[in-house]
C-alpha cells in the first residue's frame, strides 16, 4: 500500500518479544479469549475527528500538522476519507466513528450541509462495502458553530432547537443508511456558563424533549442500534447537564428513557468528573445502560480532557472486567477519542498512537478474563454478601418485612453482629496477580 502513510504494510501481531515499532504485542485479533476473539470483544473504532479533523493547535498555538486534506472543499473531504480508510485497513480496525462536521466542510444552510453530508455517505457506503470496515456511531456536530454557542437542545432560542433537531435527524438518517450499530449524543453546550442568564427548569424539559424525538425517529425509521448519551460533567460549558453516569440516570428516568438509551462512557471524563473509570462503567452496569465506550485518557495532572492514547494496563483491565462481567459490549464498541500531541506531526505517530491503545486495551482485557477465568477474586466477593441468601435476609428484600418486624427479630435472636474486614489490600494484591 502506498499512500499518506507511505509504503506500509498492515500492521501485524508479533508478540510481546517483538522490538518492531509497527507490529502488535499483545492484540492479536483472531486470538480467543473468554470463548470470543479479541476482535469480537474489544470492537476497537478510530475516531475520524481527533485523528483527521484535528489541526494541533491549543490556546496559545495554531495547528501543527500539515495534512493534504486540510481545507474546506469538497475535495478535500474526499481525500480525508481515502486516508481514513487507508489507515483503518493499515491498523486492521473494524469499526470508526465520525460527526457530520468531520466529514464534510459546513455548507451555506442547512440544506447545503446536509446534501454534502449525503455525498460523504455515500462514499462511505462504497468504503464499508469495499473493504468491511464499519460503522461504530455516527454522531451531530452541536457545539463547534456559533450558532451553538448557548446551547443546541437547550438554547434559549427556539430556532436552534429546531436546527439542531433537524441536524440530528440528518446524521441519524446517514448513521441509519450505513448500518451504523449506535447514534451518539454528546451534550457539550447543554449546560451553561453561568446561571445568571439561565431557567435550568426549561433546558431540561427541552433536552427530554429533544431525546424523546431522537427516541421516537429512531422507531420512525427502524435504526436497530442503540441511542446513546455521553456523559461529561464540564468543558467546553462550565457546567454539563450529563455531569456523569449517575447524574445522566436520574435524568433518563425523569424523562421516561432508561430503557431507550444508554451511555458512552468516556474515561477522561469520568475522571472529570471526580471518579475512576471502572466507577462510571460499575455505575452503568448496575443501573443496565452500559453502553459503549471512549478509551481515552487525561493527563491526570492538567485537569482538562487531553483525549490521549490509552497506556494504563491496570485502569484498563478494572474497566474490562466490569463490563465482561456485564456480559460484554453488544452493539457497543472501545471508540479511541484519542488525539496525538501537538508534537507528534508525522504520519506514523498516528500509527503509534493506535497501536499502542490497541495493545493496552488487549492486555487489560486479557487481565481482566484471567481474573474472571481463575474465579478466586469474585467467589470471594459473592461471599461477602453469601448471607443475604439466607431466608430471612431474602423476606427482607423482597419487602416481606416491615421495620417492627425486623426489630422484633433482632431482640428476640439477640442479634448482634460483628465487624468484619473488607481485605482492601488482600484484593488489591489479589489483582495484581493479574495485571
Ligand atoms: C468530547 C467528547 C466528544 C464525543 C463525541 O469531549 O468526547 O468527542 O465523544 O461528540
Ligand atoms: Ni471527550
Ligand atoms: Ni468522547
Amino acid at each position: 500500500m502506498n499512500g499518506f502513510f507511505g509504503e506500509q504494510t498492515p500492521i501485524r501481531f508479533e508478540g510481546p518479544q517483538t522490538t518492531n515499532p509497527l507490529a502488535f504485542r499483545y492484540y492479536d485479533a483472531e486470538e480467543i479469549v473468554l470463548g470470543k476473539t479479541m476482535s469480537e470483544h474489544l470492537r476497537f473504532a478510530v475516531a475520524y475527528w481527533h485523528s483527521f479533523a484535528w489541526e494541533g493547535g491549543d490556546p496559545f498555538g495554531g495547528s501543527t500538522f500539515e495534512r493534504p486534506w486540510f481545507g474546506d472543499t469538497m475535495a478535500h473531504a474526499e481525500l480525508k476519507a481515502d486516508v481514513a480508510f487507508e489507515m483503518f485497513a493499515l491498523l486492521g480496525v473494524p469499526y470508526f466513528c465520525f460527526h457530520d462536521a468531520d466529514v464534510r466542510p459546513e455548507g451555506e444552510s442547512y440544506s447545503q450541509s446536509v446534501k454534502r453530508l449525503n455525498h460523504m455517505a455515500d462514499i462511505f457506503e462504497k468504503k464499508i462495502q469495499q473493504t468491511g470496515v464499519k460503522l461504530l456511531w455516527g454522531t451531530a456536530n452541536l457545539f463547534s458553530h456559533a450558532r451553538f454557542m448557548a446551547g443546541a437542545a437547550t438554547n434559549p432560542d427556539p430556532d436552534v432547537f429546531a436546527y439542531a433537531a433537524a441536524t440530528i435527524k440528518a446524521n441519524m438518517d446517514v448513521t441509519h443508511r450505513l448500518g451504523g450499530q449506535n447514534y451518539v449524543l454528546w451534550g457539550g453546550r447543554e449546560g451553561y456558563e453561568t446561571l445568571l442568564n439561565t431557567r435550568m427548569e426549561r433546558e431540561f424539559d427541552q433536552l427530554g424533549r429533544m431525546l424523546n424525538l431522537v427516541v421516537d425517529y429512531k422507531y420512525k425509521i427502524g435504526f436497530k442500534g442503540t441511542i446513546l448519551l455521553e456523559p461529561k460533567p464540564q468543558e467546553p460549558s462550565k457546567h454539563q447537564y450529563d455531569f456523569d453516569v449517575a447524574t445522566v440516570f436520574g435524568f433518563l428516568k425523569k424523562y421516561g428513557l432508561e430503557n431507550e438509551i444508554k451511555v458512552n462512557i468516556e474515561v477522561g471524563h469520568a475522571i472529570l468528573a471526580g471518579h475512576t473509570f471502572e466507577h462510571e462503567v460499575a455505575t452503568a452496569t448496575a443501573h443496565d445502560i452500559f453502553g459503549s465506550i471512549d478509551m481515552n485518557r487525561n493527563d491526570y495532572q492538567s485537569g482538562w480532557d487531553t483525549d490521549q492514547f490509552p497506556n494504563n494496563v491496570p485502569e484498563v483491565a478494572l474497566a474490562y472486567y466490569h463490563i465482561l462481567r456485564n456480559g460484554g459490549f453488544t452493539t457497543g464498541g472501545t471508540n479511541f477519542d484519542a488525539k496525538l500531541r501537538r508534537q507528534s506531526i508525522d504520519p506514523a505517530d498516528l500509527l503509534h498512537g493506535h497501536i499502542g491503545a490497541m495493545d493496552t486495551c488487549a492486555r487489560g482485557l486479557k487481565a481482566a478474563a484471567a481474573l474472571i477465568e481463575e474465579g478466586s477474586y469474585d467467589r470471594f466477593v459473592d461471599a461477602r454478601y453469601g448471607d443475604w441468601e439466607g431466608e430471612e435476609a431474602q423476606a427482607m428484600l423482597a419487602g416481606k418485612r416491615s421495620l417492627e418486624q425486623i426489630a422484633q427479630r433482632v431482640e428476640k435472636h439477640k442479634i448482634n453482629p460483628q465487624p468484619r474486614s473488607g481485605a482492601q489490600e488482600y484484593l488489591e494484591n489479589m489483582i495484581n496477580r493479574f495485571v
